[in-house]
């Protein structure tokens, strides 16, 4: 296994329940330690450009509406093979699919205000944490985990 690098973003929703730092604790109970850490209210443009891949979709529009309604949290988790830990962390897209004990299921709404964001490849976390992050606003420090 390799040290690996992935996109998180606490959605509108989390921050709306009072839950960054229950999310936050599940991902650093899960050897998912944040690097980089940001709050944004993203802009029209800034959502589009992030969700670009599903501009075709017919859910696209309310997602980028949903995805600026308030602040999100953006992060860079680092952690043994986090890209796919994250997404187990994470849970399914739609909660009522979601396994039990992930963040999904215990806390969203429903399958568009799903509460997290978590990039799905190597590929796609490059692009997505250089989207939001400079190199150097990317800081490792000493962690048990
Ligand atoms: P993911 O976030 O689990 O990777 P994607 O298929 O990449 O899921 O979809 C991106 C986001 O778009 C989802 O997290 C969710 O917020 C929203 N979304 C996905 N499918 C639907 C849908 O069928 N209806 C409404 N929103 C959806
Ligand atoms: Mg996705």
């Amino acid at each position: 296994m390799a040290t690996e690098r992935t996109l998180s973003i606490i959605k509108p929703d989390g921050l709306e329940k009072g839950i960054i730092g229950k999310i936050i604790t599940r991902f650093e109970e899960n050897g998912l330690k944040p690097v980089a850490m940001r709050m944004q209210h993203l802009s029209q443009r800034e959502a589009e450009g992030f969700y670009v891949v599903h501009k075709a979709r017919p859910f696209f529009k309310d997602l980028v509406t949903f995805m600026t309604s308030g602040p999100v949290v953006l992060m860079v988790l680092e952690g043994e093979n986090a890209i796919a830990k994250n997404r187990e962390v994470m849970g399914a897209t739609n909660p009522a699919n979601a396994a039990p004990g992930t963040i999904r299921k215990d806390f969203a709404t429903d399958v568009e205000k799903n509460t997290v964001h978590g990039s799905d490849s190597p590929e796609n976390a490059k692009t997505e944490i250089a989207y939001f992050f400079r190199d150097t606003e990317i800081t490792p420090y000493a962690s048990k985990r």
